[in-house]
């Protein structure tokens, strides 16, 4: 069977999300880096996958996707060891519900933290408030389990990691964060713990975006 491809772009936290589903699934995938400073993903022949221009895409034989959550989707119902949607309805409800608070509450948020500080802009109140509300209430589930999954990492993991990660960089770049933002993990031992917990999971290292090592 031809593996998956995989086009994604470096530092974006949809493709890093779909890169982390393949790696925790064990699936074996072709990797196409895109250059986003180089238009690549602006090309007529990634054009005719993505009409967005946008990453990442998941071409797997016939199936072109080009949302990362359809991607998770895809990957759990095509492969159907180590799911990442849960084990049961009741897991697979809380998982949905957790992607989605985190989708509408907590995404505008996460996005206009990451980018005021990558770009050196003030960071409005509002997002940052919110930020610090989702990520509160995240890390309160994570006293008392080891995963937002419970006991294995799964979507609603995936979600998170990469977008605590972009900020994290944000942080880095801008050598000005705001303090609760300069210390969101910092001060949330059980957030920090989480982290660090997926960042030793088998292949989940190599997933890190290369321009930001
Ligand atoms: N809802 C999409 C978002 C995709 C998206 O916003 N991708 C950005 C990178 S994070 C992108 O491709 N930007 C490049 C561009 O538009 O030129 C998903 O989850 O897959």
């Amino acid at each position: 069977m031809t593996p998956p491809v995989l086009y994604w772009i470096s530092g974006s936290p949809p493709s890093w999300r779909v890169m982390l589903a393949l790696t925790l699934k064990g699936i074996p995938f072709t990797s196409k880096r895109l250059d986003h400073g180089a238009g690549e993903n602006k090309q007529p022949a990634y054009l005719a996958l993505n009409p967005k221009g946008q990453v990442p895409t998941l071409v797997d034989g016939d199936v072109v996707i080009r949302e990362s959550l359809a991607v998770l989707a895809w990957l759990d119902r095509a492969y159907l060891h180590r799911p990442i949607w849960g084990a049961d309805a009741g897991q697979a409800a809380q998982i949905w519900q957790d992607v989605m608070l985190m989708e509408g509450d907590l995404r505008p948020a996460v996005t206009v933290t990451a980018q005021s500080l990558l770009r050196g802009m003030p960071l409005p109140d509002a997002e940052r408030d919110a930020l610090l509300v989702g990520v509160d209430a995240l890390s309160k589930t994570l006293e008392t389990q080891h995963f937002l999954g419970g006991g294995t990492p799964m979507a609603n993991d995936i979600w998170l990691y990469p977008a605590l990660h972009w900020i994290a960089r944000g942080v880095v770049k801008s050598g000005a964060a705001p303090l609760p933002i300069a210390r969101l993990t910092e001060d949330r031992p059980a957030l920090a713990a989480w982290m660090a917990r997926i960042a030793a999971l088998p292949g989940v290292a190599e997933t890190y975006p290369p321009h930001w090592r």
